[in-house]
């Protein structure tokens, strides 16, 4: 008898185990295994904060690849209403204080600051917000430039909102003023 509970009590075991690594499996398929790299990104997504002296700043911004284009949204709250210039920064290190660790627009051709409808413009060249009386700003827009994967991929880089207004002119900067909002561009999670 006392053999029959022990021989039962190991099938238990086993039972448990396989169930364990079944769990495991599923774990695998949400993302966290090594073939998350090898993954084609469809979406990226933004939690945008307010830099020193600019706490009420806030907002988020997704990045969803829409056939050869990718759709760019944004929502945006706390700011003062009007333009402000709205930038992929070549940096995702959002540690400094002021945004200017996310350095300066991102650039990988080499190419000048110029409006994103341009035929000439940075890859981070996104234009503008413009937010209405009550501080708050959307944006939405299909860009054919900017892409989710592969050499050119925007994640792991930086999203600033300035103060002012980008002229779309001005090299290379766009003279909008001080960085009022960052965020790092990362991979979104299935939902
Ligand atoms: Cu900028
Ligand atoms: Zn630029």
């Amino acid at each position: 008898m006392t053999r029959v509970i022990a021989i039962l009590s190991t099938t238990a075991l086993v039972a448990i185990a396989l169930v364990a690594a079944c769990s495991d499996s599923t774990a695998s398929s949400d993302g966290n295994d090594a073939d998350t790299a090898a993954k084609t990104v469809t979406k990226a997504i933004v939690q945008l904060a307010g830099t020193k002296g600019n706490e009420k700043t806030m907002g988020s911004v997704t990045f969803t690849q829409q056939g050869d284009g990718v759709l760019v949204e944004a929502t945006v709250s706390g700011l003062a209403p009007g333009k402000h210039g709205f930038h992929i920064h070549a940096l995702g290190d959002v540690t400094c204080p002021d945004g200017k660790c996310t350095a300066g627009h991102w650039n990988p051709a080499g190419a000048k600051h110029g409006s994103p409808d341009a035929d000439e413009r940075h890859h981070g060249n996104l234009g503008n917000l413009e937010a209405g009386a009550d501080g708050k700003a959307t944006y939405k827009r299909l860009d054919k430039m900017i892409q989710l994967n592969g050499a050119h991929s925007i994640i792991g880089r930086g999203i600033i909102v300035h103060a002012g207004a980008d002229d779309l002119t001005t090299q290379p900067t766009g003279a909008a003023g001080a960085r009022v909002a960052q965020g790092a561009i990362g991979i979104a999670a299935e939902k």
